[in-house]
């Protein structure tokens, strides 16, 4: 069978102009690795349409030439979802030059806006209008809003707004043949047949392409509080998030858990960063309270909560923000975690969930399981303890050969994976299932569910040119 790739690509040049492809090696290179450099693609182009009308002619232009097509944000997954096949039979579409925020509307508390727009940048213009998008996730700076849908991201903020599915009022989709789907409805209510958006929302590109969307905003907070703590163990920083909750349930904006050993390369791998308390602990805790009442009292709330608490002995230490810029600060102790343990050497990562009462006693059986099966490997269990979402990433042994541990990768999650599924949770918590998990589809998601899923993509995708090898097995 001829190349299909040499035709297409002069199609889509006198299609999208020459700004919208990209062919020369050095242009494509960055958008055929994943952020992990775990996959090294090869992209024979890729396609930068500037709007919706683009991505739809790109779409129809590449169904007709039959080659398949990998959509991009800002190609931050963490499970290789965005990154093509090694053989060079596929094209990479990036939804980068859609960027536009079209609308912000304070009083609806909705936002319209493109794929492309930056999650950052999406925040600040909600911010603008005095508005809050409930979203916040350590790649912010560069996953785009398009991306950010269709893995359904979840982040800091779960605690309280939810996830990226839990945001989304209306989509705009280009399905595989090009034609276009405007959901872009801003209604609190609207039952009307199957919820078409939340089967695009974490299909991971792999049945259609999410070009604009409406997301639900909050009221921008008054006053915001952040603090880090040096807890006593996981038990007890369970129990702080308790303490939290009987305070106020709905002032809980963030509650993340850090190790000591995920501080540590923290403080060892990024410069600048700076531990804010008289000495490094095993366990620690970032709060953040934040309320839209003026008279909140919110600072006092914390004090006493803490004070509590460490008469009680589920902290040793806390230390809360006196500024927007120690905010920042502690914060990014907790966001330079992946790039730290990159620094640090090569890790595996086990994105899981459990009900946030077990994670204390799964966090103690995953460690034991991991050391079990490989001396000197490294626990770094961190993340968003208030929604029940560790990373438990695995780092290589010291002095360990990368490659070698890495290679090991499967045995590692296996093992962890069993100690997910004592206590009901799941493999995938918010990263998605990208193209490093779906063999775990069908031990975790088999039967009917799988079945279904399959149906799905046949009906919506049934040549199979959407995303292959990502999301099903
Ligand atoms: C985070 O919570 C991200 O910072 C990345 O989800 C987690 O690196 C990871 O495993
Ligand atoms: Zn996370």
């Amino acid at each position: 069978m001829p190349d299909p790739i040499p035709s297409l690509l002069d199609a889509l040049r006198s299609a999208l102009g020459p700004a919208g492809l990209l062919t020369d090696p050095a242009d494509t290179a960055a958008y055929a690795e994943d952020w992990r450099r775990l996959y090294q693609g090869h992209a024979r182009a890729v396609i930068r349409p500037s709007d919706t009308a683009q991505v739809a002619t790109a779409m129809r232009l590449c169904a007709e030439a039959g080659v398949p097509v990998v959509p991009q944000g800002g190609n931050t997954s963490m499970v290789g979802g965005a990154t093509p096949d090694a053989d060079g039979s596929e094209v990479v579409l990036s939804l980068a030059r859609l960027n536009r925020v079209r609308e912000v509307d304070a009083r609806d508390l909705t936002m319209t806006l493109e794929a492309g727009v930056t999650l950052k940048a999406a925040q600040d213009s909600a911010a603008a209008s005095g508005c809050l998008l409930g979203l916040s996730i350590s790649s912010e700076g560069s996953a785009q809003i398009g991306g950010v849908l269709a893995t359904n991201a979840g982040g800091n903020n779960t605690v309280r707004y939810g996830n990226a599915r839990d945001l989304v009022l209306g989509l705009e989709v280009v399905l595989a043949d090009g034609s276009v789907w405007n959901g872009l409805r801003r209604l609190r209510k609207d039952n009307t047949g199957y919820a078409l958006r939340q089967l695009f929302v974490g299909s991971e590109g792999t049945l259609g392409i999410i070009t604009a969307a409406v997301l639900k905003l909050a009221p921008r907070p008054r006053e915001t509080a952040v603090a880090l703590c040096a807890a006593a163990s996981p038990e007890a920083a369970l129990a702080l998030f308790g303490r939290f909750q009987a305070y106020d349930p709905g002032a809980i904006q963030a509650f993340e858990y850090m190790s000591g050993q995920g501080m540590g390369f923290v403080l060892r791998h990024i410069p600048g960063a700076v531990l804010p308390l008289a000495r490094p602990a095993d366990h620690y805790v970032l709060v953040e309270l934040a309320t839209p009442r003026q008279d909140g009292g919110l600072r006092a709330g914390l004090e006493a909560v803490l004070e509590a608490a460490l008469e009680s002995g589920l902290i040793a230490d806390a230390a809360i923000a006196e500024s927007d810029a120690q905010r920042a600060a502690i914060w990014r102790l907790r966001e330079e975690h992946s790039e730290a343990q990159k620094r640090e050497g090569a890790s595996v990562k086990n994105d899981v969930s459990v009900p946030v009462s077990a994670v204390p006693d799964f966090i103690a059986a995953a460690t034991a399981a991991c050391a079990a099966l490989m001396p000197g490997i490294r626990a770094v269990p961190f993340g968003h303890l208030g929604d029940g979402n560790i990373h438990f990433n695995l780092e290589q042994p010291e002095g360990a050969d990368p490659a070698w541990f890495l290679a090991q990768d499967h045995a590692i999650m296996d093992t962890v994976n069993a100690v997910v599924r004592r206590f009901d949770g799941s493999f995938s918590a918010e990263h998605g299932v990208g193209r490093l998990k779906p063999y775990m589809m069908p031990a975790w998601r088999g039967g009917a569910e799988l079945e279904t899923m399959r149906r799905i993509k046949a009906a919506l995708d049934p040549r199979g040119l959407l995303n292959p090898g990502k999301v099903l097995p």
